[in-house]
């Protein structure tokens, strides 16, 4: 292909190919800190980012919001005679976008992709032609599919949920979407599955039988992990939690909590976390204490790139702009060795009132150059080994002598009892967390210094 790729119309006219241009760069549609080709430690910043944007925030969402009708009129969805051929132009301006920012992969889910038909059958007819197209664009582009899911929460028949719903007609119609969301995924060369919640909670348990619904979802999980190895599909099964909205109370809460839902239900080996920012801030948690629980047990898999509102308490699903939190991200994320078949997917949205197609772009070029940064930073970091050697001495005590024993296993609780008693009080367990110092030491690499 050419500097990008452009279906049978230019949908981001007057764009071109969004290139570096350095920190002094005034031109809002120029990388100033992404240097796709630049080197940090052992990889290319493309290759240790993984970016990936979401098909429904940028080409499928419209402004529409509880108090007000659309303020994003996308011309591909206005010009159409049909659901079939917006759909089909949604596709090539994804892909004109994907090109033209540099963007080596997308996220979808079915019906971001394709519109529902008037049968199960109808439906599946149409993501299959829209998969087929998306097939030929990937390989004209070179751009691939980070993962796929399925919606199975905002058609009404879903407003009781999906795996968990109370009427079995409804599991089936998810499973029927799921099924074929799999295949699209398998089709497409997806590297990973996801499943995100969506109405898999409850709002009372006056309505609600609690254990059922949960040994019905893991039933659930458990049979589209079946089909897709069946099928052959070897990369990862995300969940990716959240502790509310829509449901007050759902079930993939946190990290924890899927954790401990993955391992009850023996699908940890094939299922991992795909950890989003606003969603931890939801949970009360901060996003790089969601990433390191799941890289401490294994279950670290991909990251859903936003940040919430401090002062809101709901999905506010913006761009990333904090270098200190992209710069924790990267640290724990570099940590534990980088990204594996996961990525940075941006499930983010422009502001309603942001209305020209140029936002779009600025919006994931500001994202893309923060985690940049934060990249730089995380290496730093690593490289320098202050932090990392401050923790690891921290716990020295447990390196040598009884504090070994203790680490390995060795001691019973009567002699660990009576080592306390012979050691005394004195001075123990008095040494400085130094934060403080910490901080202070994490702002100076955030300048660079
Ligand atoms: C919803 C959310 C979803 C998932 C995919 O809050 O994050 O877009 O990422 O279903
Ligand atoms: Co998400």
């Amino acid at each position: 292909m050419g500097e990008f790729y452009t279906g049978n119309k230019e949908y981001f006219k007057g764009i071109g190919k969004i290139k570096y241009e350095g920190p002094k760069s005034k031109n809002p549609l120029a990388f100033k800190y992404y240097d796709s080709k630049k080197t940090i430690g052992k990889k290319t910043m493309k290759d240790h980012l993984r970016f990936a944007v979401a098909y429904w925030h940028s080409f499928c969402a419209d402004g529409t919001d509880p108090f007000g009708a659309a303020t994003i009129h996308h011309p591909w969805s206005m010009n159409a005679n049909n659901p079939m051929e917006a759909a089909i132009n949604k596709m090539d301006a994804a892909f004109e976008f994907f090109s033209k920012l540099g963007v080596e992969y997308y996220c979808f889910h079915d019906r971001d992709m394709a519109p529902e038909g008037v049968s199960p059958t109808e439906s599946e007819k149409n993501l299959r032609i829209l998969v087929s197209k998306a097939k030929d664009l990937q390989k004209e582009t070179g751009v691939k599919l980070l993962w796929g899911t399925a919606n199975v929460f905002s058609n009404p028949r879903f407003m009781n949920g999906a795996a968990t719903n109370p009427e079995f007609g409804v599991v089936a119609l998810a499973a029927t979407q799921v099924k074929a969301a799999i295949d699209a995924t398998i089709e497409l060369d997806g590297e990973g599955y996801t499943f995100w919640g969506g109405r898999e909670g409850y709002m009372s348990l006056l309505n609600t039988d609690l254990k059922r619904e949960k040994d019905n979802l893991a039933r659930f999980l458990t049979m589209a992990r079946d089909y897709g190895r069946k099928q052959g599909f070897k990369g990862p099964f995300y969940i990716e939690p959240k502790p509310m909205e829509p449901s007050k109370h759902q079930y993939d809460f946190d990290t924890e909590t899927v954790i401990g839902f993955l391992r009850h239900y023996g699908l940890d080996k094939d299922f991992k976390l795909n950890i989003e920012a606003n969603h931890a801030e939801l949970a009360n948690h901060d996003f790089v204490h969601e990433l390191e629980t799941a890289a401490v047990e294994g279950m670290f898999g991909s990251v859903d790139a936003n940040r919430g509102d401090p002062r809101n308490g709901w999905d506010t699903d913006q761009f990333p702009i904090s270098y200190y939190e992209t710069a924790m991200a990267m640290y724990v994320i570099l940590k534990m060795g980088g990204f594996t078949s996961g990525g940075l997917n941006f499930d983010s949205k422009i502001r309603r009132n942001s209305i020209e197609p140029a936002d779009l772009f600025i919006a994931h070029i500001g994202g893309m150059d923060t985690f940049a940064v934060g990249l730089e930073v995380a290496q730093r970091i690593i490289e320098d080994a202050i932090i990392p050697n401050f923790i690891e001495n921290r716990y020295a005590s447990f390196k040598t002598g009884d504090g070994a024993r203790f680490a390995k296993g060795d001691l019973t609780l009567e002699e660990l009892s009576k080592i306390g008693m012979n050691s005394g009080y004195g001075n123990i367990g008095l040494t400085s967390g130094k934060q403080e110092y910490l901080e202070n030491i994490f702002n100076q690499y955030l300048l660079g210094i």
